[in-house]
């Protein structure tokens, strides 16, 4: 047999990760383009994003179906990720309609939103209950995106002759991963899921998953659920010298302090990427905060650092800054789904909106809170999912001296304002905190909920670059007022201050830039030190 693994492209999404990453482990990927190309295929993958019935339907259009239970019923390897696994039960509630594959008896439903956050983002276990699974392994954490679910019921695949490993988010087990003789299917996505991911992709590879499928596995008892995530964030920009740079700013501001005012220069993004994947970033997220005027978007040099990065980086990556409806340097005008495209084409698993997000909301609420699906958060979730789309806040704090002092929604302040207000609340800001607007932090949280983005990045212009820590009151007031998950932002300066975001808000995540970048803390020491205290975390696997 040769190193050669099939993949289908057929619908929107980062496909060059998961190409990445076979050929990480030794593989070489060749793409499916028409039905007659699977017929070659010795190594079928079948991955899927977004909405279950969209895919189901452009695999149906392009007459893909047959050929695939062709390969499948051959005996022939096949694996299938995420929305591909969903695929291969009979049927999902997120669109009723739609028939799937129907190879494994039963059928999809939405994660339960009372409780907790939807999508279910991050790293969780799957936990095959001490049997042999494709080289998983039960202490091992693999990155989940999703909102449907097969529920797991115990017995019910396995009388079926699947082998099942599970994960649990709060009281609900669901179907990680199922594997039966020459057919595997992860929920997770092993090419996101470091070295633990790219272990599975390789029992694939050389047939060895197949071969002890179900054997009795020896050693470590598994570990529990949804891990606190720790992200690292990479602010980059060219500097006064062009050159490209991780910078970070104290409230916004970039420059040194000294009388030259250069651009503070930390570092080069992808090497730093790299250094905090290994030190067991969860995520990592790139910023561009000047996107790069006056350059060809085709060009713009965030391309290349996120091809380079996705070449070594097996856990997602996102990007943000100047993802709007623009034009290009030669007049043509370009929407912000293209240039999302670019960027997912090019390694990024989710974009970030900024600015664009709240000129948006400000006309969500103008008309009536109408949704025509003509704003980018719009466009870009329908193409490749909510899980894809990031809202990025800058806020700033707004005293206010009694509760009823303003139209916004206020909190009780325990820092009280300079004369001593109570009260405040927090405006929404554009062009990088340059512009602030009449709308506050809740009232953008519903609009691009409502609109689709599936997750907030809530930075805090007062803390940060400050160590001071996270604003608590801030993260807690959005939280209650969205289901999507919250990644907090802004002010981390020591590994307790990620220990209390976690405890004290039902933030869903918690993200560095400066601890990391001056090198005051390593990732592995925050991670340490949740641990330490109780809380469950992922490990770098080397
Ligand atoms: O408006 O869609 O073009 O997006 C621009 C993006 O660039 C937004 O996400 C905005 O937050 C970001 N941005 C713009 N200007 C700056 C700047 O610093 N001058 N960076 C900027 C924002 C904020 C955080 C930072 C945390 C943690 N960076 O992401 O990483 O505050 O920092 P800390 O841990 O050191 O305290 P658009």
């Amino acid at each position: 047999m040769s190193n050669a693994v099939h993949v289908l492209d057929y619908v929107a999404g980062n496909v060059r990760s998961l190409a990445n990453a076979v050929e990480a482990v030794g593989g070489t990927v060749k793409w499916i383009e028409k039905p007659q190309d699977i017929e070659n295929a010795e190594r079928l993958i079948l991955p899927g994003v977004g909405h279950f019935g969209h895919c189901m339907s452009q695999l149906e259009s392009a007459e893909y179906l047959p050929a695939i239970r062709a390969h499948i019923d051959a005996g022939k390897p096949f694996m299938a990720i995420c929305v591909g696994l969903q695929a291969l039960f009979e049927r999902s509630s997120e669109d009723p309609t739609v028939p799937g594959l129907g190879l494994i008896a039963g059928e999809l439903g939405r994660f339960d939103d009372a409780q907790k956050s939807v999508p279910h983002i991050g790293w969780n276990s799957a936990n095959t209950s001490g049997y042999e699974l494709y080289g998983l392994h039960p202490q091992s954490k693999y990155y989940y995106v999703h909102s449907y679910r097969v529920p797991y019921v115990e017995g019910q695949l396995e009388a079926q002759g699947w082998t099942v490993a599970t994960g649990k988010y709060g009281d609900e087990a669901f179907v990680g991963a199922v594997a039966k003789k020459n057919i595997v299917a992860t929920q997770f996505h092993p090419e996101k899921s470091g070295v633990a991911g790219l272990r599975v992709i390789k029992a694939f590879l050389n047939g060895t998953g197949q071969d002890k499928l179900g054997e009795q596995l020896s050693g470590s008892a598994p570990t529990g659920g949804l891990t606190r995530r720790v992200i690292a964030c990479l602010d980059v920009r060219t500097n006064d010298q062009g050159d490209l740079v991780v910078t970070k700013g104290d409230q916004y501001d970039v420059r040194e302090k000294s009388n030259d005012r250069n651009v503070r220069n930390l570092g080069k993004p992808v090497e730093l990427a790299e250094k905090y994947y290994k030190q067991g970033a969860d995520e990592v997220t790139f910023l561009n905060i000047t996107s790069f005027r006056d350059c060809p978007l085709a060009d713009v040099p965030m391309l290349e650092v996120l091809r380079r990065t996705s070449r070594t980086v097996f856990v997602p990556l996102t990007i943000g800054g100047g993802i709007r409806d623009t034009v290009d340097v030669d007049g043509t005008k370009v929407s912000a789904l293209e240039i999302a495209t670019m960027y997912f084409k090019s390694g990024a698993d989710k974009v970030s909106i900024g600015s664009d997000a709240v000129l948006a909301a400000e006309e969500y609420y103008a008309v009536g809170r109408k949704l025509f699906g003509n704003t980018a958060i719009e466009q870009i979730s329908r193409a490749y999912g909510n899980q894809a789309v990031v809202v990025s806040v800058d806020p700033k704090r707004v005293y206010v001296p009694k509760v009823d002092a303003t139209r916004h929604s206020t909190l009780h302040t325990a820092f009280p304002g300079p004369k001593g207000e109570e009260y405040c609340w927090y405006a929404c800001t554009i062009k990088g905190g340059r512009e602030t607007r009449d709308m506050d932090v809740v009232e953008l949280a519903r609009a691009v909920e409502a609109m689709g983005a599936g997750e907030l990045l809530l930075n805090c212009i007062d803390r940060d670059g400050t160590n001071a820590g996270f604003d608590l009151e801030l993260i807690s007031q959005v939280k209650s007022s969205v289901r999507i998950p919250v990644i907090a932002s802004s002010g981390a300066g020591e590994p307790a201050h990620f220990h209390h975001v976690f405890r004290d808000t039902p933030a869903d995540a918690a993200l560095g830039a400066g601890i990391f970048h001056r090198q005051e803390y390593t990732v592995q020491q925050v991670k340490d030190y949740l641990a330490a205290q109780g809380m469950e975390i992922r490990r770098f696997e080397g």
